[in-house]
Formats: structure tokens, C-alpha cells, sequence
């Protein structure tokens, strides 16, 4: 096949474009770099060093002979699709490219603007580009399982059927979302529902949980291939965060109660997940949505789960509750379906000790960059 990637030099994003390449396909790239820049307006760099988007793929190339076509734009021009979209000819777009940080969304006001407008206006381009260039082009999109929230029953994968006064029909699964990073993603779900009934366009809905690790089987090849690990307050997913706090000596930032649950994943199962969702595309006219999580835990579970590992390594892992700076629900229930996948083949990749033990390791490797400074957040909007 090929396959774009939107949003290459992400954390995600760049392990699927390596992927992919690995797999067969023919792999074209595309990142403005706002991530960098965002880190570095910030002072959220990542823990290792990431070449440049092109530097990485000549990188892999070196290392693997294979080839990876990467440009750098901003895809809120609706020529950059044009331009790619008539000159690569896509089968299939994953749908990275978006503002991905909660804290960063709610940062202030020009940080929010920026969240919105990104986020939809690339959503909406990315659309249009294929109603009017390739309408036979399945959409893989990366949502996320904040999109539901917390809600007091069952999270269904995606759709929810009504029976209301005795007639019955089929909706998508309530969506009220903790953040505007988050409510940016509740209404791509709507502008793809309603591009999807109106021009019969093919996508897939990834609602995806936080994300953890730095290993697969491409990042192995090379450290320099490593994803871009964020431990920061902006930047970095709960897991990843407490590894770098075990090995800096830092007590696990847990907010609040610590009863906050998600489902989580590791990064090898993203890759499995979306590979998975590409080679099963959706049909004319069909919205499919899958819950991407393989397992759920609570904060205080996790930040148990590092301490255990951590300490028999010698960490002395200490855990010291904070106060929540996010409005979020820190004792709820939490019982979403995420049976999709897995029919489709998931092979999940379970957060054992073992794992835990070698993400630490590679952490520790890292340990003299690690900036205490970072880690602590920064963002407030629990006022
Ligand atoms: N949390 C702590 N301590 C910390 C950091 C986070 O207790 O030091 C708590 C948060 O309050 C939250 C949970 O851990 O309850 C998860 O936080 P997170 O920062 O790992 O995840 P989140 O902000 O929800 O966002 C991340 C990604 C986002 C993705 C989302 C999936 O940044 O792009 O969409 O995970 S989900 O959470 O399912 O919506």
C-alpha cells in the first residue's frame, strides 16, 4: 500500500512510519515540527536525543535499507495536501498530526486557540483532501478514549444503541471530554461522522488510551531511532512519567486521590493496533471505531506497579500524592469494551515486571539528561 503519515516526527508517529516501511508498504511522511517547537517554547525537551525528521529517515535507511519520503509542512495549508495528495496518491493517511497535550490545551488562551484551530483544520483539510482527490482512500484517525470521559456506566466500543419510547436507534457513544485537547478530539469524531454520511468516505477511529514505552522492533535497530520519550508535565503520558521520577530519585507525581483509571497500551501494541486498522478498512460510507487500550489501571496501581519494580532494582521509589492540578473525577468507575482489536488479531503486550524492568534500564541510561525541573506541572485548570 501507500500510506501517509500525518504528524511522522511524533512520539507515534514515527515508530509507524518505520513500521509500516518494515511491513512492505511505500511510506511518505509528513511533520511541521510544532512538537519541537512546543517543547522547546516550553522547556519540555524530550529525555534523548531525536535527529531531525529527514536525519532519522536517512538514519534508518542506513541501518535497515529501506526507504521513508518525509516532508516538512504545516497541513493547516490545504495546498500541502493538494501538492502530496496528487503527487503520492495515498491508499491509506494516518491521522497523527494534532496538538496531543491536555496541559498544553489548557495552558491559556493563545495555547487553546492554537489546540482548536490545529487540530480541527487539519481533521477538516486531511477530509477534504480525499473527497476531492482520492475518495477511495481509507482514513486511519488516532482519537482518544478521553474523548468518553469517565462516565458512570460501560464505555461501548464507539456506538451506543437507544431505545427511546418504545423506538430504537444507533448513536455515537455520548462523548464529554476533561479537556479542550480532548474536546478537540470529541469534534473530529463529529466532522468525520458527518463527512462519512454525507460522501461516503471510509474511516477508522482509533480511541486510544495513554500510551507507554520506547521499544519496538525498529527503535531497537539504532538508539538514535528511539521515539521522542517525554517525561515533562506537557508532554509526557502517566507510565513514562513515573519511570524517568523512579530513576531521577523523585517521589511518583500521583494527583489528587490517585484513582483516576485509564486503559493504557504499550507503544509496540499502538503499532500492532493501527497496522491492524489499516489492513482492515473500513467500507464506503462507514465510520468503524475501535477502543485502543489493552488494560486499565488506576494511578495509584501504576505508581505501586513502578515502586515494586523500581525498588527490587534499588531505586528506593518513594510515591508522594499531589494536589490535582487537572478537573478531573479521581475515584469513578471505568469499564470500557475493547474487544475490537483483539478479534481483529491484537497480540497485547501486558505491563509486566519484566517490562517495567527494561524500560527502567533503557531510562537509566539516560539518567545525567533528566532535568528535575520538568517534572513538576506546571498547568492548573482545577481552580
Ligand atoms: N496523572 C497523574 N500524575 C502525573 C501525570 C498524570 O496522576 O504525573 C494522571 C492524570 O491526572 C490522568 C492520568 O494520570 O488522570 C493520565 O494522564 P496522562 O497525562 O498520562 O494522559 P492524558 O493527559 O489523558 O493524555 C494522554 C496523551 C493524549 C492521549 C491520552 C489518552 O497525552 O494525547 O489522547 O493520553 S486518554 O487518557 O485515554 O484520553
Amino acid at each position: 500500500m501507500k500510506i501517509l503519515i500525518l504528524g511522522a516526527d511524533g512520539y507515534l508517529g514515527w515508530p509507524t512510519m518505520m513500521h509500516f516501511a518494515k511491513q512492505g508498504h511505500e511510506v511518505y511522511g509528513i511533520d511541521d515540527y510544532s512538537r519541537r517547537l512546543i517543547a522547546m517554547q516550553t522547556s519540555s525537551e524530550a529525555l534523548m536525543p531525536n535527529p531531525n525528521l529527514e536525519d532519522r529517515a536517512k538514519l534508518f535507511n542506513e541501518v535497515s535499507g529501506l526507504n521513508l519520503q518525509c516532508r516538512i509542512g504545516d497541513l493547516k495549508d490545504f495546498r500541502l495536501f493538494e501538492s502530496v495528495f496528487s503527487e503520492f496518491k495515498p491508499d491509506a493517511v494516518i491521522h497523527y498530526a494534532e496538538q496531543p497535550s491536555a496541559p498544553y490545551s489548557l495552558k491559556g488562551y493563545e495555547e487553546a486557540h492554537y489546540t482548536l484551530k490545529n487540530n480541527l483544520e487539519v481533521t477538516h483539510n486531511l477530509l477534504w483532501a480525499v473527497i476531492k482527490y482520492a475518495p477511495d482512500c481509507h482514513i486511519v484517525k488516532l482519537g482518544t478514549m478521553g474523548e468518553y470521559g469517565t462516565p458512570n456506566i460501560d464505555i461501548e466500543e464507539g456506538w451506543l444503541d437507544i431505545e427511546h419510547k418504545g423506538r430504537k436507534h444507533k448513536f455515537l457513544y455520548p462523548r464529554q471530554a476533561g479537556s479542550l485537547y480532548h474536546t478537540t478530539k470529541v469534534l473530529d469524531t463529529d466532522l468525520m461522522w458527518f463527512y462519512v454520511r454525507t460522501f461516503n468516505l471510509k474511516v477508522t477511529d482509533l480511541m486510544q488510551g495513554p500510551v507507554y514505552g520506547l521499544s519496538t522492533s525498529e527503535t531497537d535497530l539504532d538508539e538514535r531511532l528511539l521515539p521522542n520519550f517525554h517525561y515533562d508535565d506537557i508532554f509526557g503520558t502517566l507510565v513514562n512519567r513515573f519511570l524517568v521520577q523512579a530513576v531521577a530519585g523523585i517521589p511518583l507525581t500521583v494527583y489528587g486521590k490517585g484513582g483516576q483509571i485509564r486503559g493504557y497500551l504499550n507503544l509496540k501494541d499502538t503499532l500492532q493496533c493501527v497496522d491492524l486498522a489499516t489492513n482492515n478498512p473500513a467500507k464506503e460510507g462507514e465510520l468503524k471505531i475501535y477502543n485502543q487500550l489493552t488494560e486499565t489501571f488506576s494511578v495509584n496501581q501504576l505508581a505501586d506497579k513502578v515502586k515494586k519494580v523500581g525498588d527490587q532494582m534499588g531505586l528506593g521509589v518513594e510515591i508522594k500524592p499531589i494536589p490535582n492540578p487537572r478537573k478531573e473525577a479521581e475515584d469513578h468507575y471505568y469499564n470500557p469494551t475493547h474487544t475490537g482489536l483483539i478479534e481483529l488479531g491484537l497480540q497485547p503486550n501486558y505491563l509486566t515486571d519484566d517490562v517495567l524492568v527494561s524500560m527502567l534500564e533503557q531510562v537509566l541510561k539516560y539518567k545525567n539528561a533528566i532535568v528535575v525541573d520538568k517534572i513538576m506541572p506546571r498547568v492548573k485548570w482545577n481552580k
